[in-house]
């Protein structure tokens, strides 16, 4: 029987399934599969003075060239699930010589980017460091072209949630190719988590228009970041007031990133707008939950030894 080619129409909403779909998870691998590991008590406590960690192994390889694949198909606007993106930006850069391809909602697309939320590498880092339920928020895909890729420009993730209260949120932020300094890797300015709340000032235009909301001493501490290489697969997790962005992209290879923000249980909605594009508003004050925003892991759940 062949199978019905998938259109707009018969293309199901994954967000509909909160359990793991399809191969991504399969254990059944030739390629050792990454186990469920939980951060270590020095990554805790380097987390809680510098807000972030990274170099921890997400993905195997089979796992990043799924991903890489699945990408390729939603990035091209004409892909039937196109619809159930709650945004899509092809290019979100300003500047007409450079592209930042970015995008929420991958997970209701395709079966990789859907189960990745349910990854036990992922899950169980989060669980430690949010210390309760882990709760999906959204998911972004950031994407830098070779030779022309666009910055992210310095900012804190809280400055656009503040919609969701109170902030106990989590960013983990997973590299699909090897992310290093030429090709435009994340930056962190270590110690920003214990920052004040900054205002909005743009994703991805002047990279450093944040100079006018700070004070001289973090526009010092600025000017040190630390540069988040990191392999193909692996991942760096940080705290929603971490002062991050990213450099141009000028090499010959791409830089391709997806993101899973979540926060712990419990979080309410602040607004009685719609929380993302194409969702139905939850009531101010109401605990986010529902179709869009899964528990993913309860906070009974054992931790792993
Ligand atoms: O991928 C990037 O360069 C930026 C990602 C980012 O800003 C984020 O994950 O909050």
């Amino acid at each position: 029987m062949s199978q019905a080619t998938p259109t707009q129409d018969n293309l199901a909403d994954l967000a509909e399934f909160h359990s793991p779909l399809g191969e991504l998870l399969a254990a059944d691998d030739s390629d050792a599969t990454i186990s469920e590991q939980s951060l270590s008590a020095d990554q805790l406590s380097f987390f809680d003075e510098y807000g972030y960690v990274s170099g921890i192994q997400i993905l195997d390889p089979r796992q990043v060239e799924q991903l890489r694949e699945e990408l390729a198909g939603i990035m091209d606007p004409e892909h039937p699930g196109h619809h159930l993106f709650h945004e899509f930006h092809s290019n979100e850069s300003p500047d007409p010589n450079r592209v930042l391809f970015h995008a929420l909602g991958a997970w209701r697309i395709t079966p990789g980017f859907h189960d990745l939320l349910w990854h036990p590498a992922f899950l169980q880092p989060a669980a430690q460091l949010l210390a309760g339920g882990v709760r999906f928020w959204h998911d972004q895909l950031f994407c830098k072209p070779a030779k022309h890729g666009g910055v992210v420009a310095w900012h804190q993730d809280y400055s656009y949630w503040t919609r969701t209260q109170p902030m106990q949120h989590l960013t983990c932020w997973i590299a699909l190719d090897d992310a290093t300094r030429e090709n435009g890797c994340l930056q962190y300015v270590p110690g920003s988590h214990r920052w004040d709340l900054l205002p909005i000032t743009g994703l991805a235009g002047d990279m450093h228009a944040i100079r006018e909301v700070l004070n001289d001493k973090q526009w010092e501490a600025l000017q040190n970041p630390v540069h988040v290489e990191l392999r193909a697969g692996q991942a760096a997790f940080h705290h929603p007031l971490m002062v991050h962005g990213s450099g141009e992209n000028n090499t010959s290879r791409p830089r391709r990133a997806a993101v899973l923000n979540v926060f712990r249980d419990g979080v309410c909605s602040g607004s009685d707008e719609p929380l993302l594009q194409g969702v139905p508003s939850i009531p101010q004050g109401e605990p986010v939950q529902g179709k869009f925003f899964p528990l993913l892991r309860s906070k009974e759940a054992p931790a792993a030894s």
